[in-house]
């Protein structure tokens, strides 16, 4: 299925499945209570039949992203709303492949991944509700909304990667850069055990 490990393990796929079935329709019916226009996008990036442009929406929560899988084409125009559902966790967003790892008295963590997809990537941000934090590494970040202490633009606070309070959203403009392939998307809060939970997608990038 991949080359990353992770995602080879069929008794792991076939339980992310069953997760992601379960709980889609009490998201999707949520999500229907306050923003209607959302479902059919929310649907459809499910089943991954398409490609995302524009308006393109992640739901998190413990554990799992909504839509699990996305596919993105190089040098479309994307607004990226990410959205916390979960009443009381925070979550991140990164978007990379390969892994950094820490060692543990278990084993080793990943910590975040190897390679940082936002890497050069102009973004703009829209919107910031709720955000704790928003780690911007060597993506060429602007916002049209007033940032605080929460923008960490300095070196040394990992990868690009948005982290939202129970209930927080931001939404990103950018274009998708010319990096086709499999990327992988996933949160690393809590030293790891949001990912090894489920907290983690795929992205396939199509070329221009
Ligand atoms: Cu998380």
């Amino acid at each position: 299925m991949s080359d990353n490990g992770h995602r080879t393990d069929e008794t792991d796929w076939s339980r992310r499945k069953f997760i992601v079935g379960s709980v889609s329709v009490l998201v999707v019916g949520t999500v229907a209570l306050f923003e209607s226009s959302n479902i059919s996008r929310a649907a459809t990036a499910i089943m991954g039949q398409q490609v995302d442009q524009g308006a393109t929406q992640v739901y998190q929560d413990d554990y799992y992203y909504i839509p699990n899988q996305m596919t993105w084409q190089v040098g479309t125009p994307m607004v990226l709303e990410i959205q916390n559902l979960s009443p009381v966790h925070f979550h991140e967003m990164q978007i990379g492949r390969g892994f950094q790892t820490a060692p543990n008295v278990f084993s080793n963590l990943k910590v975040q991944f190897n390679e940082d997809f936002w890497t050069g990537v102009h973004v703009t941000i829209l919107e910031a509700d709720g955000v704790d934090n928003l780690v911007t590494n060597k993506a060429v970040v602007k916002s049209d909304v007033p940032t605080g202490p929460w923008l960490l633009t300095g070196a040394g606070n990992g990868n690009f990667s948005p982290t939202m309070r129970p209930g927080g959203k931001i939404k990103l403009a950018f274009t998708v850069p010319d990096k086709p392939g499999v990327w992988d998307y996933g949160c690393f809060v809590q030293g790891y055990i949001h990912y090894a939970d489920g907290m983690r997608g795929s992205i396939n990038i199509l070329p221009a």
